[in-house]
């Protein structure tokens, strides 16, 4: 009776044990959805770039800054209107100068912005000084789609929005645009978000994107990895980013270029360098779709070692 518990427990255990790897393999084959707006939240994006964590750190420097300054020009202010109104003070005092008080509230805010100066133009500057590409991908906007190009292996593609009238849809949310929304791998909740076809891209790589515009000025933009850059037609802008966890990433076109703005969004898939050599390979080959199966390719490749 006894060993039979035990037996039942060690059953239970090692069950357990092989529900664990089972999920482990499971999730190698699925991508997790770390960069996306959520309903009734506020704040930033996970930042998932070292680019991003400046940008979000410098902000939350800012904040204090202005709350304090909020704070003291409130409080002054109040004092002034209980300390100094008419019924208060009958007598006002007349001067119209105090040149200590002038200098002093000239050369504060000088020193504040040049204190705030000395931590934003660093990250300023590290964004628009573009490093050597490790990954180098040329993006398109058009009303109102992305193209992208991978020059350096001879990809390119469209990318349009699940749900787009290019893909069947008419940008409402329908039960055949539920259906491509969880066959490509994404939630109802994505809708609006999902692409048909995304930017696959290595992690911890440095990916230069050349950003233009084909009609009108459209922006390519990911929060969680704090870039966003203008597509202008006639100029060839650089961004770049290196993106330091596997994922999913959305952004969406942030200039308004017309109708359809609002549904031509972005998603940018980060994956292993493995997985990555074996979509190009695919995609050059004209299947640029990142599929579950092209994510289980790491672990095919373990399993024949
Ligand atoms: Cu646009």
């Amino acid at each position: 009776m006894r060993l039979s518990t035990i037996q039942k427990g060690m059953a239970a255990g090692l069950t357990g044990f092989a529900a664990m790897i089972g999920s482990g393999a499971a999730s190698a084959q699925t991508l997790e959805v770390v960069g996306q707006p959520v309903a009734e939240k506020m704040g930033f994006q996970p930042a998932a770039t070292e680019l991003a964590s400046d940008l979000q750190g410098l902000d939350h420097m800012l904040l204090i800054i202005i709350s304090v300054i909020v704070v003291f020009v409130t409080g002054l202010l109040i004092y002034t209107i209980v300390r100094y109104n008419s019924r208060a003070n009958k007598v006002p005092a007349k001067f119209t100068h105090n040149s200590p008080l002038e200098i002093a509230w000239t050369i504060v805010p000088i020193l504040i912005l040049v204190f705030i100066g000395s931590f934003s133009l660093p990250v300023l500057f590290k964004q628009q000084e573009i490093p050597v590409a490790d990954v180098t991908i040329k993006v398109t906007g058009n009303q109102w789609y992305w193209s992208y190009e991978y020059p350096d292996n001879g990809i390119a593609f469209d990318s349009y929005m699940i749900g787009s009238p290019a893909t069947g849809g008419t940008n409402q949310m329908t039960p055949e645009v539920e259906k491509q929304l969880v066959d490509a791998g994404y939630t109802k909740d994505q809708f609006l978000l999902a692409t048909d076809t995304a930017v696959v891209v290595p992690v911890n790589k440095t990916i230069v994107m050349q950003v233009t515009g084909a009609d009108v000025i459209h922006s390519w933009k990911i929060p969680a990895f704090g870039v966003m850059q203008d597509g202008v037609p006639g100029r060839l802008a650089h961004l770049w980013f290196k993106a330091e966890k596997e994922g999913i990433y959305f952004g969406q076109c942030s200039e308004l270029c017309g109708q359809m703005h609002a549904y031509m969004p972005i998603t940018v898939k980060v994956v292993s360098q493995e997985v990555y050599d074996a979509w190009v390979a695919k995609a050059a080959a004209g299947d640029v779709v990142l599929s579950a199966a092209d994510l289980a390719q790491p672990v095919k490749v373990a399993a024949n070692n």
